[in-house]
């Protein structure tokens, strides 16, 4: 039987230690295999605002890239609008990558000069 034990926690991610064998607190256990979930780094994807994008469209890559609902969207366009950047989600590397490829695809596209940038939280 496999026993887990929680060794740390941070938010709703925890580290475990697998102990082969069980728990036990005498001299004679021996624990025979021990493994560190590995937790990827994450990174945060913000948006930039800028004075030519449109509002719109700025929803329209939340709604589609991001996948926000409509309400969730205007309200990360608005934060940007007024504070200069905002989060439009948190992924691994290699997600965080094609989020920002996308977004500058897209705008490109469309012939916006809307920026976004990624960040190891
Ligand atoms: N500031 C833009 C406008 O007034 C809107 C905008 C919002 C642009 C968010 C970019 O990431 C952005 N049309």
């Amino acid at each position: 039987m496999v026993k887990y034990k929680v060794v740390d926690e941070i938010g709703d991610r925890k580290n475990v230690i697998m102990a082969k064998g069980g728990f036990r607190t005498g001299e004679e256990t021996e624990v025979k295999e021990r493994q560190k979930t590995a937790r990827p780094p994450l990174f945060n994807v913000f948006l930039l605002n800028d004075d030519y994008t449109t509002m719109e469209f700025v929803v329209h890559i939340l709604e589609k890239i991001f996948h926000k609902n409509p309400v969730d969207a205007t309200r990360i366009m608005l934060h940007v609008h007024r504070r200069g950047r905002g989060l439009a989600g948190v992924y691994t590397r290699d997600v965080a990558e094609t989020k920002v490829a996308a977004v500058q695809d897209l705008a490109r596209e469309n012939e916006y000069p809307l920026r976004c940038e990624m960040e190891k939280e």
